[in-house]
């Protein structure tokens, strides 16, 4: 069962997807990610590179929706938490969660390892928040506290072990709590 720490953070977490917070995850939300980065970085409109982050940022939103088997093109944050109960928690194996995790880090490396040194830097760090119009206060502790090795870069392994104590952890003061803000 999630407890309520873990729906706070699930909560939490649509809610930064939800990037116009209308209540409904859409293909906008995901499109208008991949447009703030493709400014961000300075790319052309019509560069290969500007098309290719609009390709993922849009397939991550597809991806949702298969695997919360919805047929509509909006989720809700019911659907949202109950994808998360049903079928990364409750549907069975840790095997589904893992492979969640894991996929989740690597959206993040494919749209914020901007340099692709397969590495997030604070900055590029930073520009997630940005993007995600997350607040920086707690975005140096955040990132210390992913970068576990204290080399002054996110690895994918710390990237999956974050995000591991982020959906799964029931302590307040886990690292990785913070990677999408303060949900506290
Ligand atoms: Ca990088
Ligand atoms: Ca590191």
């Amino acid at each position: 069962m999630l407890s309520e720490i873990q729906k706070r953070k699930i909560h939490h977490f649509f809610n930064v997807l939800d990037i116009d917070r209308n209540g409904h995850l859409q293909p906008e939300d995901f499109v208008n990610v991949g447009k703030r980065i493709i400014e961000k970085v300075g790319l052309g409109q019509e560069s290969r590179a500007a098309k290719l982050i609009l390709i993922k940022s849009h397939r991550l939103f597809v991806q949702l929706l298969t695997d919360a088997d919805n047929p509509e093109l909006s989720l809700t944050l019911w659907d949202w938490i109950e994808f998360f109960r049903d079928q990364l928690f409750e549907g069975g194996n840790n095997g589904v969660l893992e492979y969640y995790i894991h996929r989740t880090s690597r959206h993040i490396f494919d749209l914020f390892d901007m340099n692709r040194d397969h590495f997030i830097s604070k900055d590029e760090y930073a520009n997630m928040l940005t993007i995600y119009k997350i607040s920086q206060e707690h975005a140096d502790q955040s990132f210390e506290e992913l970068d576990s090795n204290k080399d002054g870069m996110i690895s994918a392994d710390e990237m999956i072990n974050g995000l591991r104590n982020f959906f799964k952890s029931n302590d307040i003061n886990s690292p990785g709590n913070l990677i999408f803000g303060d949900w506290r």
